[in-house]
C-alpha cells in the first residue's frame, strides 16, 4: 500500500489528509534541546547516527505521516570550501571566497548526508524527506556571509552585479542537483526545496532569480521520479508561476487563502499548508477550530498535505501539536464511519 503522503504527492489520496510539519525534527522538541546540551549543531549534522536519531525523535511523539531528515540548507556551502558554523543566538554564520565559485565532488563532500539517510530509512515508520535550499536562499546567506535583517549586500549584488548572483545560482544549482541525486541514491522517498527567501524579490526578479534554476532542478530529477515539493516564502502569491515549472507540490505561505490558490492551481499538483505557525501559541480550542476549518475547506482533495506555512517555532507547546494531529484523526475516523455506513 502506498502510503498516505506520497498518494496525497501523486493526487490520489482519498479520505483525510496526511500531516507533517516543516521543521519537525528541531528545536521545539524537548528531547532535541537535551541533545544540544551535549553536542553542537555542526556535530550533530556531521554524525550519521545522530542525524538518524533526530529524525527519528519526533515519532516519539507524534505519528506525523511524513519524515524530515535532520541537516540543514547551508551544509552544502561545504562543497564550495566554504566553513559554515551555527552560533547560539545569532544564527549561521558562513565563511569562503567569492572569487572563484566552484565546487568539488558534493556526494564525497557530504557523504555523511548519505550516511545518515541510510542509517535511518529502515527504522521510519512513514516515508522520508529528503531536502535542499534553493539556490537564491542558500545565496542569500552566502552573500551577507549569515542572518541578515535587510539583506543589503543581497539587494547590491541583484542590481549592480547580476551576472556575479547569475554565476553563483548557477554552480549552486548544479551542486544542488549532484546533492539530491545524492540522497535519493540513498533512499528518500520525495525533496523539499526550500526558497525562504524568494520573498525578497519582486515577481519579474522571482522569474529571473528563482523559477529558471527550480526548473533546471526539477528536469534533473524528472527521471528519477521521486516527487518535488517546493516551498517558498511568498508562494501564496507566486503559487501559478511555480506551478509552470511543473513540481509535484507547492508548499503554500500562511498568507494566502488555500481554496482560492485551489482554484488556480492544476488538480495533478499537490498542495501542502498552510497554517499560520503562530495559531499554535493560542488556545487549544481556537487551534482546533482554525484546524478544523481548514480541513472542512479542503476536504475531498486529493492532492491536499496538511502542514504550517513555514516552520514550527522553537516554543511551540507540544499539546497544540497534538490537538492539530487529533482534528485530522477526528476527520479520518469521521470519513471512515463514512464509508462504511
Ligand atoms: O528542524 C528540522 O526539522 C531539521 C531540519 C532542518 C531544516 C529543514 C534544519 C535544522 N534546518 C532546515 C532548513 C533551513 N535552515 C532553512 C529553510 C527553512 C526555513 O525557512 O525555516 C533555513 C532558512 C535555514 C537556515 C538556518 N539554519 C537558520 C535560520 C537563520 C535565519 O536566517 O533566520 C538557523 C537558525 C539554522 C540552524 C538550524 N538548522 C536546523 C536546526 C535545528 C537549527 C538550529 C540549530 C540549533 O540547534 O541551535
Amino acid at each position: 500500500m502506498i502510503p498516505k503522503f506520497l498518494r496525497a504527492l501523486s493526487c490520489t489520496n482519498e479520505g483525510a489528509p496526511p500531516v507533517w510539519f516543516m521543521r519537525q525534527a528541531g528545536r521545539y522538541l524537548p528531547a532535541y534541546r537535551s541533545l544540544r546540551e551535549k553536542y553542537s549543531f555542526e556535530e550533530m549534522a556531521h554524525r550519521p547516527e545522530l542525524i538518524a536519531e533526530v529524525t527519528r525523535l519526533p515519532f516519539q511523539l507524534f505519528p506525523f505521516d511524513a519524515a524530515i531528515l535532520f541537516s540543514d540548507i547551508l551544509l552544502i556551502l561545504e562543497a564550495f570550501g566554504c566553513s559554515v558554523r551555527f552560533k547560539e543566538g545569532t544564527g549561521p554564520i558562513v565563511q569562503g571566497s567569492m572569487k572563484r565559485i566552484s565546487f568539488e565532488n558534493v556526494a564525497e563532500k557530504l557523504s555523511f548526508v548519505a550516511e545518515g539517510i541510510r542509517w535511518v530509512k529502515p527504522e521510519l515508520p512513514v516515508p522520508l524527506l529528503g531536502f535542499a535550499g534553493a539556490p537564491f536562499t542558500v545565496a542569500c546567506y552566502w552573500l551577507e556571509g549569515g542572518s541578515s535583517i535587510d539583506f543589503r549586500q543581497v539587494k547590491r549584488v541583484i542590481y549592480s552585479d547580476p551576472l556575479l548572483l547569475r554565476n553563483l545560482l548557477d554552480q549552486l544549482t548544479q551542486a544542488t542537483i549532484q546533492y539530491l541525486h545524492m540522497q535519493i541514491a540513498a533512499g528518500v522517498d520525495a525533496i523539499q526545496l526550500f526558497d525562504t527567501w524568494a520573498s525578497l524579490l519582486p515577481l519579474h526578479l522571482f522569474q529571473e532569480f528563482c523559477l529558471p534554476f527550480y526548473r533546471r532542478i526539477l528536469e534533473a530529477l524528472r527521471p528519477t521520479r521521486v516527487p518535488v515539493i517546493l516551498f517558498c516564502r511568498g508562494s501564496s502569491y507566486f503559487a501559478p508561476w511555480i506551478a509552470s515549472v511543473a513540481p509535484q507540490g507547492i508548499s503554500i505561505d500562511a498568507q494566502g487563502d488555500l481554496p482560492s490558490i485551489r482554484s488556480v492551481i492544476p488538480v495533478n499538483i499537490a498542495l501542502q499548508g498552510n497554517l499560520d505557525p503562530d495559531l499554535l501559541f493560542a488556545p487549544i480550542p481556537l487551534v482546533q477550530a482554525e484546524v478544523r476549518r481548514l480541513l472542512e475547506q479542503m476536504s475531498g482533495d486529493p492532492g491536499y498535505i496538511l502542514n504550517l506555512g513555514h516552520g514550527i517555532l522553537p516554543l511551540t507547546p507540544l499539546d497544540a501539536v497534538q490537538a492539530v494531529l487529533d482534528c485530522v484523526w477526528e476527520r479520518s475516523s469521521a470519513t471512515f464511519e463514512g464509508v462504511s455506513s
